[in-house]
């Protein structure tokens, strides 16, 4: 908020602060001096590593008493001329101190940037992800067999193998033994199974182990990939499926926008489609919709898939490079990430591509770039 005072707002207030000043007066009749201080850190904006000590101090360069307080985001922490900042969550911090006495105040705002957890790169570091957190595929023709089981889901870590997440929505999320770095350009190898003309675009997410416990528990940020931002896109997109009366029949599915529609099932995969792990009759997957406007269906015998631009998984032929400096918060803004723990990748499109079945985002394996080049 910006007041506009008046001009003899103006001259009032300069009066009173004046009068002010002169009427302070020590017991012994001598005027009393705002606080005057020297701060141990003049720079604004600070950075320091996880549960890194960080020591202010205030010091007084005039004779004369005041009261001084330390605040961390709005809340005080202490009265003292020094404060020793620490934080296990990283994150940005606001720490404020303020010296003050009947005729003056000093202030000095902080911002301190405190760094994640590093886990660094060492000998024995693997270049693939190497924990599996959650294997959650939507309904689809591989589901409940390989590639799309928790047998399959295992079978990328460490190395490569398959891992199909069924219609839109399904996801798994992975771990680095070691904190894969935001280098410059691309930092995370992810290879599908994506031919030159039929890419499954999945959507890729990654964490920053923020309070350093070694769980995925913290924030997920959307890498944003060319399709960002386009129109067809949707955020906050949620579908929720249900398990069919009979055990093979097609899965019905409602999203949040009022369709609703199923995962036909073939006469090639004759198992149930609905994850049989699942106990309850209904589950609900959130995350993005991308568009299925690549998907040319018009010759049925050989319908094919186009690929986005960059940005997802199972999408290049190859493998897709994926660059941690796409991250994005919940509200589509950008955010600097300086290294990433987990990663989440998604199935992005909800289509029924006929004789072969439900478009699904097929995993063969994730790597670290950096470790990758070197090898
Ligand atoms: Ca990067
Ligand atoms: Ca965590
Ligand atoms: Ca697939
Ligand atoms: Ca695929």
């Amino acid at each position: 908020m910006k007041i506009n005072l008046k001009p003899l707002a103006k001259i009032w207030i300069l009066f009173f602060a004046t009068t002010f000043t002169v009427v302070s007066c020590t017991k012994d009749g001598d005027p009393i001096l705002p606080p005057s201080i020297e701060m141990s850190h003049a720079d604004s904006e600070l950075t320091v590593a996880f549960e890194e000590e960080l020591i202010l101090t205030a010091t007084s360069t005039a004779n004369t008493e005041y009261e001084e307080e330390w605040k961390v985001n709005g809340e005080q922490v202490s009265t003292e001329s020094s404060y020793t900042f620490q934080s296990n969550q990283s994150g940005t911090y606001t720490v404020e101190y303020r010296a003050y006495n009947e005729a003056g105040e000093f202030t000095k705002e902080y911002t301190v940037i405190v760094d994640v957890k590093k886990r660094p790169i060492t000998d024995h570091s693997n270049i693939y992800v190497t924990t599996l957190f959650e294997y959650k595929p939507a309904p689809g023709q591989f589901i409940n067999k390989a590639p799309g089981n928790h047998e399959s889901a295992e079978g990328i870590l460490g190395g490569k193998g398959l891992v199909s997440l069924g219609a839109w929505g399904g996801y798994i999320v992975l771990g680095f033994d070691h904190t894969v770095v935001n280098n410059d350009g691309e930092d995370i190898m992810i290879y599908g199974n994506a031919m030159a003309n039929f890419a499954e675009p999945g959507v890729v997410y990654v964490m920053q182990d923020e309070n350093g416990n070694g769980e995925p528990d913290d924030i997920w940020y959307e890498l944003a990939g060319s399709e960002f931002g386009k129109e067809g896109v949707i955020r906050n997109y949620s579908v929720t499926y249900t398990r069919p009366e009979t055990a093979t029949a097609d899965i019905p599915w409602k999203d949040n926008k009022g369709n609703e529609g199923v995962v036909k099932t073939n006469t090639f995969h004759k198992q149930p489609y609905y994850p049989e792990w699942i106990t309850e009759n209904e589950y609900t997957l959130k995350g993005v919709l991308l568009p299925s406007g690549n998907i040319d269906m018009s010759n049925p015998s050989y319908i094919t898939s186009n690929p986005f631009e960059f940005g997802y998984a199972d999408n290049t032929q190859g493998g897709d490079k994926i660059d941690i400096s796409n991250a994005v918060d919940a509200e589509g803004n950008k955010i600097k990430l300086t290294g990433i723990d987990f990663i989440k990748i998604q199935t992005g499109i909800q289509a029924n591509m006929g004789w072969l079945g439900e478009l699904s985002t097929e995993i063969v394996g994730i790597a670290d770039l950096s470790l990758l080049s070197e090898n």
